[in-house]
């Protein structure tokens, strides 16, 4: 029977405060739980959200972080896909397979627990972290910014024990946002024209993702001067720097550059920014009758796009997506096999690593124009 274990977490007591290395203690994990040695765990913007209280779901004290891989350490009764000693990777959207979303076949938003966890709690309502004689919550059914962490088994998944996890955390959020949204949500075909919208980890992993499907054009769109070269690395046949256009907005130097047979536009666009105003940009860059433009970043509380309806009467269509539309369990082992096979980049994603006690100087790192992510190691 797993006992309690103290360990270190880096616990945001409130809003846009510093994180505080704290002791903690980690309960056992109970019925269809699994607890996890976390190993490593990059940062993704929605962290920074989250801790600046950007978000209205955001609780506090909370350990934050979701983008990690580690170990089980033990597990609840009732598991039966993982035993101590497996490598995993956390699922901010956990796979039940059994739920109507699940079953449906058309969305990887499984909502078996969501409620709970948008409340920061696990599936029976508490939680299994206490510092200091506190309850914390757990942060997207992840936490891993903690030496350990407790899960729902819906919420990891089992893979290869030859990938590196320093690596394979970017899996668990940025990379396979990416990488899905092309694949599995735009589905972009040979020869398409695509414009991506903002060049961090997510828009780099849509530009290679887009390479590989064999696009005819990929075009990096960002206002920071130093991604042109990251997206021409990651496969972007152009690049623009939207203070180049002058007078004119982005979307029409877009359809003028894609400008064919009587009309121009791209065939897919994404959005990896968050920005409202780029996402509308990125949806009247589309050609008509049939231009998807896909959001992916996450917007700031309270915020709206709107765009002239007729740009949707005319055939662009305008979707979103979370996790890329992966579903972590059923995909993710594929996703590592493809890494370690050099079908999927993310070694040149990562540009900063640093102990998992320094996680305050990995968000400071963020701001850095040449910082693409940072990963935090733990002992
Ligand atoms: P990032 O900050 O590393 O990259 C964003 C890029 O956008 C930067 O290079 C920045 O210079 C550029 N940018 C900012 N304003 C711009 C503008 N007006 N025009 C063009 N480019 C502009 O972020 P990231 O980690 O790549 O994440 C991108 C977004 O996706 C964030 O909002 C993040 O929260 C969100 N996200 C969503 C999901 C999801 O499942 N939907 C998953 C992960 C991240
Ligand atoms: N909690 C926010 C929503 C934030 C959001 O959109 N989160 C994305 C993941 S960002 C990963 O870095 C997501 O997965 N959303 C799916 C979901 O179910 O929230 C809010 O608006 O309240
Ligand atoms: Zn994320």
């Amino acid at each position: 029977m797993a006992k309690p274990i103290t360990c270190l977490a880096a616990v945001a007591w409130e809003p846009n405060k510093p994180l505080v290395i704290e002791e903690i203690e980690v309960a056992p994990p109970k019925k269809n739980e699994v607890r996890v040695r976390v190993m490593a765990s990059s940062l993704c913007h929605t962290d920074s959200y989250v801790h600046q209280g950007r978000d209205p779901e955001g609780v506090f004290p909370v350990i934050l972080g979701h983008e990690a891989a580690g170990v089980v350490e033990s597990v609840g009764e009732g598991t039966s896909s993982v035993e101590p000693g497996d490598h995993v990777i956390l699922l901010y959207i956990p796979e039940c397979g059994k739920c109507k979303f699940c079953r449906s076949g058309k969305t990887n938003l499984c909502s078996v627990i969501r409620e709970t966890q948008g409340k920061g709690l696990m599936p029976d309502g508490t939680s299994r972290f206490t510092c200091k004689g506190k309850s914390l919550f757990h942060f997207m059914g992840i936490s891993s910014f903690s030496n350990y962490t407790v899960v729902p088994e819906i919420s990891l998944v089992k893979v290869d024990r030859a990938a590196p996890f320093e690596k394979i955390c970017l899996l668990g959020c940025g990379a396979t946002t990416g990488y899905g949204a092309v694949e599995k949500v735009a589905r972009v075909e040979k020869g398409a024209k695509v414009a991506v919208f903002g060049c961090g980890c997510v828009g780099l992993s849509v530009i290679a993702a887009a390479a590989r499907a064999g696009a005819g054009m990929i075009i990096g769109v960002d206002t920071n001067e130093v991604k042109r070269e990251w997206a021409t690395k990651f496969g972007a046949t152009h690049f623009i720097n939207p203070a180049e256009c002058g007078e004119k907005s982005i979307e029409t130097t877009l359809i003028e550059m894609t400008f064919e047979d009587g009309a121009g536009g791209v065939d897919y666009s994404f959005d990896c920014t968050g920005n409202v105003k780029v996402m509308r940009s990125a949806l009247e860059a589309c050609h008509k009758g049939w231009g998807q433009s896909i959001v992916i970043g996450v917007a700031g509380v309270g915020e709206c796009i709107s765009t002239l309806p007729f740009q949707l009467v005319t055939g662009r269509v305008w979707r979103g997506c979370a996790f890329g539309g992966v579903k972590g369990r059923s995909h993710l082992p594929e996703y590592v096999k493809r890494y370690l096979n050099k079908e999927l980049r993310l070694d040149e994603l990562v540009t900063t690593v640093l102990p998992f006690e320094k996680v305050s100087e990995g968000f400071e790192k963020m701001h850095d124009s040449n910082n693409i992510k940072t990963v935090l190691i733990y002992r």
